[in-house]
């Protein structure tokens, strides 16, 4: 595996590359361009620029998160064709600046969605939490006041100002789109893109539904193996993969995180890993924690065995992290507990593979 972490750019992410850099074991950083609007083309020299600069710092730039997708073309509507074409022409933008991985999502309207950005946990660390009862007591617009005001000043990945500012008529559009109408949309989305990102050698990985279900009665489909299973089939190309996330999927304690994983890295479909724990209180409640985590509801080590045992070689990073030692960051993207994430996964992967070549010392 080829450990990574996510980086929002100079004008966006408080946390120099010279920093990423000195993470023990750290290689990769995940980014993207974050200044062209959804939908539109990413212009080579940007990604160029991007590229050096990782590059000067010592690392390499080879996995995007994210390139959205535009909401008409989740939505089917005519307009989705343009977008495919643009979608296309980036995806080959990028191979050409040596991107091997395209991380997207395909969630209607939200992208990840918590009901608190800094909930204390015991430890006096804050988290990420989520509560089902809240979110069903919450209009939409309010939710989205709500994690604008929770985001330090920050613009939250996913909850971009342009793609909340028709908030209500894309729940008016997304009237007539149901869970099947959604997978079609994403099968039409495919078998514009998957061509060519074949052609060019750039593999694309959806990311799982965050939390993995519905949410304000909107379709959500990245959900499940049984859903994983046929999205990897709606165009059946190994250029077709996944990016696991195990605190997304393994929010549902119904999905079994070390199996998943394990599954799709065999055959091949595991493009890209997000591995990080979480606490589930009750069906629908949780909060993300340490990646040791003594009191927690996922078992990293099972997750990285099973990523060892099939062979994974592509770019995996912590994910969210929790806010420690009085560091004021993007919530879920400080450094100092991504970074020891970082390092708990390493050490787990030393130890496996120390165990695998040389049983019994
Ligand atoms: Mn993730």
């Amino acid at each position: 595996m080829l450990m990574s972490f996510r980086w929002y750019g100079s004008k966006l992410d408080k946390i120099p590359l010279s920093y990423i850099r000195q993470i023990p074991g750290m290689k990769n950083v995940v980014s993207a361009i974050y200044h062209i609007p959804v939908g539109e083309v990413w212009p080579y020299e940007d990604i160029l620029a991007i590229k050096s600069q990782i590059e000067a710092a010592g690392l390499t730039f080879k996995t995007v998160e994210s390139v959205n997708v535009h909401e008409d073309i989740k939505l089917g509507l005519p307009s989705r064709d343009r977008y495919i074409e643009n979608y296309c022409i980036t995806l080959k933008n990028l191979a050409k600046a040596g991107v091997e991985v395209v991380c997207y999502n395909f969630m209607p309207v939200f992208d990840w969605t918590r009901t608190e950005l800094a909930k204390e946990l015991p430890d006096g660390s804050t988290a990420l939490f989520y509560n089902e009862k809240v979110i069903k007591g919450l209009e939409p617009a309010k939710l989205v006041a709500d994690m604008e005001k929770g985001a330090n000043g920050f613009e939250l990945p996913g909850w971009e100002k342009d793609r909340l500012a028709t908030i209500k008529k894309s729940f008016e559009l997304y009237q007539d789109v149901d869970e099947e109408k959604l997978f079609a949309n994403l099968k039409y989305f495919l078998a514009g893109v998957i061509p060519t990102a074949e052609e060019c050698g750039i593999k694309m990985a959806i990311h799982p539904d965050d939390p993995p279900w519905s949410v304000f009665g909107l379709p959500r489909i990245v959900t499940s193996k049984v859903n994983l299973e046929r999205i990897v089939k709606l165009v059946d190309s190994p250029a077709n993969g996944l990016a696991l996330c195990s605190g997304s999927l393994g929010a549902n304690p119904a999905n079994n995180m070390p199996e998943i994983f394990g599954h799709f890295a065999r055959t091949g479909r595991l493009h890209f890993a997000h591995v990080r724990n979480i606490k589930i209180y009750e069906p629908g409640v949780f909060s993300e924690v340490a990646h040791k985590a003594d009191d927690s509801s996922l078992d990293m080590y099972a997750i990285m065995k099973a990523l060892y045992d099939a062979d994974f070689t592509g770019p995996l990073r912590p994910d969210h992290g929790r806010m420690i030692w009085g560091e004021e960051g993007m919530p879920g993207y400080g450094l100092y507990d991504r970074a020891l994430g970082a390092v708990y996964l390493n050490g787990l992967w030393d130890a496996i593979d120390r165990c695998a070549k040389a049983p019994g010392i």
